[in-house]
């Protein structure tokens, strides 16, 4: 009998590996279940690389399974080797406990911890892993892991070369003593991460394997890496990566990532990263094909993932910055949107005396010479914080200053600089 959840994880090609297919099948056809993700607290956010099993574990919650999402307050003091050519940092207690509260309060933005009998659940294997003696980890864990099996990871095999410390050596047995703890404790049957967790997860099916009886039964399924069609590397932009905290990366930049999605990657992306059916993936797919220039594909993708990470605060925000912008019109905007919209235009810095517009925009290097400059204000070409100025005796001061300290000047239709007031 085939399963309607794997056959949409397949659609959406969200399965790249998985430990046994059939008895996974199996097993969602028969009850509801409880799986997980684990997430370290190597920074205080994630960013938007992580959320493809965090939305592929929401997938299974819709089909009445329960999401049980790890915090790694323990295997975050110690560092993955996973993907990673070279050792990692430790991080403070302090650093982790800051990062630790950052990832679960973005978890509780993406998940439906309601009461019901599928509601998600947040653990931290802090909470198990914390207070465990080194004897108890090494008799009841390391016994149970033989070196050869670890050396054979291909995580740790590419690491023989440059050099595994004995600390990232042990990682995987601590992640799979989670799996383990999480059979017993939540009746956690199924384990997902990105493709470089296979190794990971696989030591967790040992563990659960060599601690309990034949009829113990897990899983382990691995979600592809995103990639583009130009070959450039998924989630990075000119300001580094796509982070899901509002300070990192703004809602709006968030959504002109979504938009700027390129026509070959964008069919691809709504079925990862939506929660649309297929019938409405498909529509866009022909709109992709039939009006490519209208972007209705790409605007779809940047509202829903935009909705989906800001709520609808944040998409309407990032909506009326991106029409202003388009438009010329800055009035419609607040003073905080304004530093949004403009967080990465050129700025200047100039002084704070009242001055003449021709002079200032000479100062500025907004037109290149006087003339220009009067040339451009008589022709309207020049207008402060979005109000057109053809006055040539103009004269900028504190009106023109927004929050006393900056104001926006543009040149043309859409050539736009900050001037900062100091
Ligand atoms: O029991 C567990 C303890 C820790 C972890 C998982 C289970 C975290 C895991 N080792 C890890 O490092 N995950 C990465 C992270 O935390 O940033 C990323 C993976 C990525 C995807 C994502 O987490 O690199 O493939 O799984 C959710």
């Amino acid at each position: 009998m085939t399963n309607q959840l794997i056959e949409d994880l397949q659609w959406r090609g969200l399965l790249y590996q998985q430990t046994d297919a059939e008895g996974m099948e199996k097993l969602l056809n028969e009850e509801s279940v409880s799986l997980y993700v684990g997430v370290d607290p190597t920074a205080d956010s994630m960013h938007i690389g992580h959320i493809v099993p965090l939305l592929t574990l929401r997938r299974f919650q819709q089909a009445g399974h329960r999401p049980v999402l790890l915090v790694g307050g323990a295997t975050g003091m110690i560092g993955d080797p996973s993907g990673r050519s070279s050792e990692r940092n430790l991080l403070t207690a302090e650093q982790i406990e800051k990062n630790v509260a950052g990832l679960k309060a973005q978890m509780e933005r993406i998940f439906d911890f309601g009461e019901g009998e599928n509601g998600a659940i947040l653990v931290n294997n802090y909470d198990w892993v914390g207070g465990m003696s080194v004897i108890d980890f090494l008799r009841d864990y390391g016994k149970l892991v033989n070196v050869n099996y670890l050396l054979a990871k291909d995580t740790i095999a590419s690491r023989l070369e440059t050099g595994i410390s004995f600390t990232e050596f042990t990682y995987t047995i601590l992640q799979g003593l989670d799996f383990s703890h999480l059979y017993d404790n939540h009746n956690v049957r199924i384990q997902v991460g990105g493709s470089d967790q296979w190794g990971n997860i696989t030591t967790g099916l040992e563990i659960i394997r060599k601690t309990h009886d034949e009829e113990a039964k897990a899983f382990g399924i691995t979600i592809p890496l995103v990639t583009k069609a130009d070959g450039t590397k998924f989630g990075k932009t000119a300001g580094g990566a796509v982070w899901l905290d509002a300070e990192k990366t703004s809602p709006y930049e968030f959504y002109q990532f979504w938009i700027n999605t390129a026509d070959a990657d964008v069919v691809k992306y709504l079925k990862i990263f939506t929660f649309l059916s297929r019938e409405e993936i498909e529509a866009l797919e022909v709109a992709v094909q039939e009006e490519p220039h209208l972007r209705k594909a790409q605007k779809t993708l940047a509202a829903e993932m935009t909705k989906l990470i800001h709520g609808e605060e944040g998409l309407e925000q990032a909506e009326r910055i991106t029409a202003a912008l388009f438009s010329g019109d800055l009035k419609s905007l607040s003073v905080d949107e304004m530093k949004v919209a403009f967080a990465g235009v050129p700025s200047v810095e100039i002084g704070k005396e009242d001055k003449n517009i021709v002079d200032l925009i000479v100062e500025a290097g907004i037109s290149s010479s006087k003339r220009q400059a009067r040339e451009d204000v008589t022709n309207g070409a020049i207008s402060i914080n979005g109000e057109k100025v053809t006055d040539l005796d103009y004269i900028v001061d504190a009106k023109d200053r927004l929050e006393d300290a900056f104001a926006i000047i543009r040149r043309g239709k859409k050539k736009y600089h900050m001037v900062k007031f100091i």
